[in-house]
């Protein structure tokens, strides 16, 4: 009895804690879901949010502009950026989320997918919009539609549908000859290719997305999901569903960025205690 009576008094402490931190605002309140897709989930994964698009240049500016955050490349003062002639990586200096390919080459576009960004960086901004990086499966079942079969594209079957490209990648011959038949040789605009069925864009594709995970045969390195522009399917296939990629998790690419997800039950629990 005496026990039972213990663990009443300390839920009502930690229940009116929650209620007074969600009141005066200290747990701000529900975020809106602007942007995002509703994930039903399954047996193994629980529902949650998933952003429609990766991360764009413009959100991210938003974020520099409101924290000051200095990425990884940018402390670092060089990234990785391929080179079309030698079909090479190489550091270059001044290669930075703003400027991928370095000072001397166009600015990224504010509609293009945020790229040289780590995986600390992409950690870094979730948490500010009061979010976090899918997990791989989390990843993998929201480009599949939340369906448990799995197809072999977030779209279906085929990488053209009535002779129309459906993501951007490589076309030709990695990396000697790319025709571009897609037309776009880096990065294209966020959701430029169609939706999958559950609303969600690049989700094979356009730039390489961070996950959550650590490469379980390289333990030092993080995982990508869905392929980027320079993924030729003869070689590395990457944005088919379940295809990865990593690196370590301060490196900076000029193919990969990041899209966020929110859980569910968090904002259940700011829905209950804003209503
Ligand atoms: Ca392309």
């Amino acid at each position: 009895m005496k026990n039972k009576i213990i663990i009443l008094i300390i839920s009502l402490i930690a229940f009116l804690n929650i209620f007074f931190l969600l009141k005066h605002k200290i747990i701000p309140k529900i975020q809106a879901l602007e942007g995002m897709e509703y994930v039903q989930g399954s047996e193994h994964i629980e529902s949650y949010y998933i952003d429609k698009t990766p991360v764009t240049v413009a959100q991210f500016r938003k974020f520099i502009n409101a924290t000051h955050y200095e990425t990884e490349s940018e402390k670092f003062g060089d990234s990785g950026v391929f080179d079309f002639k030698t079909g090479e990586w190489n550091l270059i200096k001044g290669a930075n989320w703003e400027y991928p390919e370095s000072k001397l080459k166009p600015k990224a576009s504010e509609n293009h997918p945020v790229t040289q960004v780590s995986w600390n960086d992409a950690v870094a901004y979730c948490k500010w919009a009061r979010k976090r990086l899918p997990t791989k499966a989390e990843y993998d079942f929201a480009a599949n539609n939340a369906e448990p079969e799995f197809k072999t594209y977030a779209w279906g079957e085929n990488a053209i549908e009535n002779g129309k490209y459906k993501a951007n990648f490589w076309q030709g011959s990695f990396p000697q000859y790319n025709s571009n038949e897609d037309g776009f040789l880096t990065t294209s605009p966020v959701g430029y290719f169609g939706k999958n069925k559950l609303g969600l864009s690049d989700m094979g594709g356009n730039v390489w997305e961070w996950v959550q995970d650590w490469n379980p045969e390289k333990p030092t390195e993080k995982l990508q999901c869905g392929g980027s522009y320079l993924c030729d399917p003869n070689v590395c296939h990457g944005f088919k569903i379940g295809n990865i990629s990593s690196t370590s998790p301060e490196t900076g690419l000029m193919h990969i960025g990041f899209r966020c997800v929110k859980d569910m039950k968090w904002l259940l629990l700011q829905k209950i205690f804003n209503n």
